[in-house]
Parts: C-alpha cells; structure tokens; sequence
C-alpha cells in the first residue's frame, strides 16, 4: 500500500504531494498512543524510498567522522525508548486563519501524535563520533528536496549542542514498537522531544556538528515566529524567532465542531500539552467561556513530553452551545483567550482556547 492510500484510509489528507494528513479527532482520544497509521504525516516532498542498508554520515566539528547503517546503531549502541508527543508548528493554524489569511496548510486540531519512540540516544552517536572544542549545534539533513519559497534544498534544520545532548533525544528507527513506515521517515530520523515537528528531520542522511545553526532554507527561512504587523514579503528572516519549544495548548477532540447533540449529558474529551512541562489542569466552559468546570486527566505521561489527555461530563442545554479548553503548565501558564492578540502571517502556534460549537436538540 502506498503512503497515500494509507493516508487516504487513515487520516484527513490536507495535500496529496508533497503528502500531508492529520489525524482524526477521535482517534486522539482513542488511546494514549497514537498508531502509527493514524499519526499525522507532514511533508515538504516527496517520501524518499531508502533501503534497510541506508548509511547516515556524521562529520563537522567531531574528532571520528564517519557513517554508521541503523544494523550498527542497533548493535553497538543502548537501545532507549523515549514516549513524546510530535507536534507542527502549524497544529490548529485553521483557527488562526479564521482571523486572517496565513500561509501554510489549514491544519484543524490533528497535526499532533503521542508516540513511543525507540532508537539510540543522539548523545551517545556524538560522544562516539568525539565533539570538537567550540561545537554548538548539531544540524541534521534529510533526503528528501524541499522547495521553500522557489529555492530548492535538501529538507534540513538544527538544534543546540545542549539540546542534542540530552538523553531522550533519538535516533529512532521505530514507533510503538514497529519498525517506521516510510512516511514517518523510515529508516530512522531524529526525535527531539518538546520541540516543533519541524526539528525532527525524517529519512536521516547527515549529522553535522557545527558552531552556527543550519543554513538550509527549512532551518533559516522558515518556522519563525513573527509579530503580527509583519508580512511574509517584508520578513527578515535573521529577526524571526526560531521555533523550539513548543507552548502550553489543549483541543477538544470530541465532540466534533458542528455536532448535533442530545440535550443532557455529554463527555467532552481531548488533549493537553506543554512541552517539557506538566499540565496542571485542565478547565471546561459550555458557555463560551463565562463558567468553568475542572476536566479530569485520564492519562498523563511518566515522561515530560507526552501530552495528557482529559475528559469532562457536562450538561448541555437545548439551543446552540460553545464548548471551550483552556489548558495551564506547570509553570502556571495558561493558553492565551483569543486567536487574534497571537495571529502571525505563517499561522504558527495557535494556542487560543479552543472553541466548539455543538447545536443541542
Ligand atoms: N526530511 C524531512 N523531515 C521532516 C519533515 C520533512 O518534510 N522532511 N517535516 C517535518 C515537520 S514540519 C514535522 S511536523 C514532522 C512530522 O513528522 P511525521 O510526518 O512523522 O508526523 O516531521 C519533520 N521532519
Ligand atoms: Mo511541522
């Protein structure tokens, strides 16, 4: 089966080339991890078809250039497994674009997954290879051609040397305990935890230790955050905030926008997340956000960078009814009220409360 044809069956297919999907609502609620064939699929071309015997590069600042297969990884290095949440920057850009017009594809609630990823640490493959004096990314490449803004590159993009070399960042070759189906990036790809999607480059052909970010187009001229009096045209990309970590955010998966639903009680269901941090709660309005009640957290996770799900049972009243999340981190942070005072010309991270609107009969 062709990863269109499982898209196609699977997943809400936004673009067919370069293929891009999201995830059903209700399948996020479904479990606490998301099947890899019901993971949303993000990409800038087309999959690359690479063989088990694939070899990926590392070279730049490390003392022992070289390249391993994932046949080497898996024999000479600790095997981790590491639950994370994968996220777009661009998870929810629809509700932004109801603002305004913004790039990008119209992701609704599904660009997000939580997954358990199993590879070998990042870190261990750098402390093989010997990280040079004065290193202070780690740029990691593709194999796949993307085309931004007319200018093709390989697919390529870059994190700290501090980041990469903490434990749960991955070089994983599977997902819940499958080997990686190509669209997910098979045979292995880089997981960052808590960072935007974007930061996961799939289809691994390099590692490069370097003491600049990525020059590839994906890593400088893309996935920034802009205040909203900038327009793409008039970018400067040096100004843009490069996007990491992802903020704290919730949906409601369930029940749909535009449900109609029977007068009475009704389970409200959906996610949360911040990244590397907890949720501490999770609050739920039927009125469009004048009352609130606590929703409870059904599954969180032993690691800090899967998302928590939730569930709240509320009482719906006949006549239309806005069902609104509001979601706080542990840092006390909660998500900000309205999509417009976060608007950005690309649509990135929108974290607004999340409103539904069900009509009760
Ligand atoms: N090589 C490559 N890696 C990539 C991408 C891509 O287009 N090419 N897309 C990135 C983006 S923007 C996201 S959100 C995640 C999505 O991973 P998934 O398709 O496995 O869900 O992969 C990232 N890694
Ligand atoms: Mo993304």
């Amino acid at each position: 089966m062709t990863a269109l044809a499982r898209a196609e069956q699977n997943l809400i297919v936004r673009c067919p080339d370069p293929l891009n999907a999201e995830s059903r609502p209700e399948r996020l609620v479904a479990s606490f991890l998301t099947p890899q064939e019901h993971f949303y699929i993000r990409s800038h071309g087309p999959t690359p078809q690479l063989s088990e015997d694939h070899r990926i590069v590392i070279d730049g600042m490390v003392d022992r250039p070289g390249s391993f297969s994932v046949a080497e990884l898996q024999a000479e290095l600790p095997v981790r497994t590491v639950v994370a949440t994968m996220q777009c920057a661009g998870n929810r850009r629809a509700h932004l674009q109801d603002v305004a017009k913004t790039s990008g594809d119209p992701w609704d609630l599904g660009a997000i997954g939580n997954a358990e990823w199993t590879g070998v640490s990042l870190a261990d493959v750098l402390a093989a290879a010997g990280v040079s004096k004065g290193a202070t990314f780690v740029a990691t490449t593709g194999a796949d051609e993307v085309d931004v803004d007319g200018e093709k590159a390989q697919f390529g993009a870059s994190i700290s040397l501090v980041k990469a070399t903490s434990p749960d960042v991955l070089l994983a070759w599977a997902m819940n305990g499958e080997p990686l189906l190509p669209e997910h990036g098979a045979p292995l790809r880089l997981v960052v935890p808590g960072y935007a999607g974007v930061r996961s480059p799939k289809w691994l052909t390099r590692i490069e230790v370097r003491d600049r970010p990525s020059d590839a187009p994906i890593q400088a001229k893309d996935y920034k955050l802009f205040p909203a009096d900038v327009a793409k045209d008039d970018a400067d990309w040096n100004e843009g905030m490069t996007i990491e970590e992802m903020p704290v955010n919730a949906a409601i998966c369930q029940p749909a926008d535009g449900a109609r639903l029977d007068a009475g009680r009704c389970v409200v269901k959906g996610y949360a997340i911040a990244a590397g941090r907890t949720i501490s709660r999770v609050e739920i309005s039927t009125n469009g956000g004048i009352d609130w009640t606590q929703a409870d957290i059904d599954a969180s996770s032993e690691t800090p960078w899967s998302w928590s799900q939730w569930h709240a049972v509320v009482d719906l009243a006949p006549g239309p009814n806005v069902l609104v999340v509001r979601a706080v981190d542990g840092t006390g942070q909660m998500q900000p009220e309205r999509p417009d005072t976060i608007w950005n010309f690309a649509g990135y991270l929108s974290t607004a409360w999340h409103r539904v609107v069900v009509a009760v009969v």
